[in-house]
């Protein structure tokens, strides 16, 4: 009963506007967008799209029109939407050209009519539930310049229409399941400045197009499993880039010096690949760098003088490689680092006192090296930011200053397996915020109950602290 009073309401509408309303098309577009509304099994947030309210559609939430009435934009981000696309009439509605239907909690597949959308520039789906693969029709889209797929749940090859999209700037289809497709039908992207392909199952060797986007500041291939070594064509190539993450994958061989003509580089994370060699040296001359992540990787040799040039890094990490000289005195002049990791490689000899240059340091990770001498005073009245300190499994040696009590953001502390002696200091039972502490296998004598009874509540010790 219902049902056919809203229909005949709906009939008489429609004739109604066939007569009054400003144009048919605009009708329609309202139409069809009720009739998208009314698949929805949660749309809350649409009150304002409503068949009392269609001559006003322009004005209902998240449309925008153009000059002429006609649907350009929708922007429903964030909408609580529960529902799919698949009521959604797209060759009814070929004058948008923006369409953000991101974080919401939309399922289903994306329907091949997408492709009608020919005018489309703007088109963001991230964070939903869409599952199934991308239409082929996508490549239709050739007026794109912003396409985000990204935190799906989609699968299949990433079809090679999306060649066609000459005119792309930013295209995200990170954390999918998407699989390789054959590479080499994919073309150039001349404008292409942001890719993301970031948490997928691809696997093949690094594609070839990518050296050709000359454009490109930003590519993330992390947690995937390419193979291979890294084409030299990206380093003289891709000179624009200002972020490179290629973090677990199992790209190999060393990696080419060139890699300095990367010269605008801000953030390099090539962790947990099996990169070997040593490109210390030349990443040491891009100044610009701020993250440099290569832990977990096959890198030898010296960590040369000249890491003293990144005078901008924030983060280093080169923990888990095969790093044997000592810790040059020139990484006191990084002093913006917050995060220094050389844990897990064959450093040796003493820590250079120009090391309490460091003040900004929150992360100090060392365990597991060759490490020898004493931590001196002054590098516990500098570091009253340090988070964490592990710098078990050395051979350090000598007594434990009493300031390290300065360090009242202390919550990690690791001194397990040195040659520490004489006694705990009591300040460590005034650090507050500490939650692991280990200081066993040293050489520690005097009352350590005394201390460990000063500890409140909060702490639990461990033996070992994994890296
Ligand atoms: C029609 O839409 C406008 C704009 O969204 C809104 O202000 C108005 O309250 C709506 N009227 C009805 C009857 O829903
Ligand atoms: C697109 O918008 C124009 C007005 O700018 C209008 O004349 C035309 O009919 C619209 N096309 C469609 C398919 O709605
Ligand atoms: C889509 O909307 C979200 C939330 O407002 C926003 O963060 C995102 O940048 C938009 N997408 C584009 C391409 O503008
Ligand atoms: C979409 O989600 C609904 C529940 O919200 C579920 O019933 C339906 O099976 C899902 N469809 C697909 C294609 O996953
Ligand atoms: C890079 O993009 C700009 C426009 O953003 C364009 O003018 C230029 O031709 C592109 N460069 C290359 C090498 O394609
Ligand atoms: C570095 O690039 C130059 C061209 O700029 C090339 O001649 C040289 O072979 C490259 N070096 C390596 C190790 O591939
Ligand atoms: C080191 O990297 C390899 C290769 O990506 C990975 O399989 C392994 O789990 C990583 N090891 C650790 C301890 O993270
Ligand atoms: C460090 O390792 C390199 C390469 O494995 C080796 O040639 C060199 O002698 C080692 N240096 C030290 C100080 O052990
Ligand atoms: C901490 O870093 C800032 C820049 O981020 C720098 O100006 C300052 O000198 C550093 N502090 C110390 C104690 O080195
Ligand atoms: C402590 O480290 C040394 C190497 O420096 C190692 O031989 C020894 O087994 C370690 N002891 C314990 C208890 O882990
Ligand atoms: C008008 C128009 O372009 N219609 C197309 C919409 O998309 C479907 C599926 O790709 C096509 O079959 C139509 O021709
Ligand atoms: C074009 C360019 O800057 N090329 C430089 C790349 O880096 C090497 C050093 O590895 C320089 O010799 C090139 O001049």
């Amino acid at each position: 009963m219902k049902t056919a009073y809203l229909f005949l309401t709906y009939l008489c509408l429609l004739t109604l506007c066939l007569c009054l309303c400003p144009s048919r098309a605009a009708t329609s577009e309202a139409e069809v967008l009720m009739r998208w509304k009314s698949s929805l099994s949660s749309s809350a947030s649409l009150e304002s799209w409503s068949l009392n309210n269609i001559s006003n559609h322009c004005r209902w939430i998240g449309i925008s029109c153009n000059d002429g009435g006609s649907v350009s934009g929708i922007d429903l981000s964030g909408a609580g939407l529960v529902g799919t696309l698949d009521m959604f009439h797209f060759p009814t509605l070929l004058n948008l050209t923006t369409f953000n239907l991101s974080m919401n909690y939309l399922n289903g597949s994306i329907p091949a009519a997408l492709g009608n959308l020919t005018s489309l520039n703007l088109l963001d789906l991230s964070n939903n539930l869409f599952s199934g693969a991308i239409p082929p029709e996508i490549g239709r889209l050739t007026e794109l310049r912003y396409l985000s797929f990204s935190d799906n749940y989609m699968v299949g090859e990433i079809p090679y229409q999306i060649g066609n999209m000459r005119k792309v700037r930013f295209l995200d289809l990170g954390s999918n399941y998407f699989k390789s497709p054959d590479w080499s039908r994919f073309p150039t992207f001349p404008f292409l400045t942001h890719l993301n392909l970031y948490n997928n199952e691809l696997t093949s060797e690094f594609p070839h197009f990518i050296t050709t986007c000359l454009n490109l500041t930003f590519l993330d291939f992390s947690r995937n499993t390419f193979t291979g070594q890294i084409p030299e064509s990206l380093f003289t190539n891709l000179i624009k880039l200002e972020y490179l993450y290629l973090t677990s994958n199992s790209f190999q061989g060393p990696l080419s010096p060139n890699i300095t003509n990367l010269s605008k580089l801000k953030e390099l994370r090539l962790a947990d690949n099996l990169f070997s060699g040593n490109i210390l040296d030349s990443v040491s001359l891009i100044p610009s760098l701020q993250i440099l992540e290569l832990y977990n990787n096959s890198l030898i040799g010296e960590i040369p003088p000249s890491v003293g040039l990144l005078t901008n890094l924030r983060t280093l990490g080169l923990g888990m490689n095969r790093f044997n000289s000592s810790i040059p005195r020139e990484l006191g002049l990084c002093n913006k680092l917050t995060d220094l990791d050389l844990s897990q490689n064959s450093l040796s000899g003493p820590l250079p006192p120009s090391l309490s240059n460091l003040g900004n340091l929150s992360w100090l990770q060392l365990s597991g090296n060759s490490l020898t001498g004493e931590i001196l005073t002054s590098f516990f009245t500098s570091w009253r930011k340090l988070i964490s300190l592990q710098i078990g499994e050395n051979e350090f040696s000598g007594k434990l200053p009493s300031e390290i009590g300065l360090l009242t953001n202390l919550e990690y502390l690791d001194l397990y397996n040195n040659s520490f002696s004489g006694s705990i200091p009591p300040e460590i039972g005034t650090l507050r915020n500490l939650e692991t502490l280990d200081l066993s296998t040293n050489n520690f004598s005097g009352e350590i109950a005394r201390v460990i009874n000063q500890l409140n509540g909060s702490w639990k010790t461990m033996h070992y602290i994994p890296y």
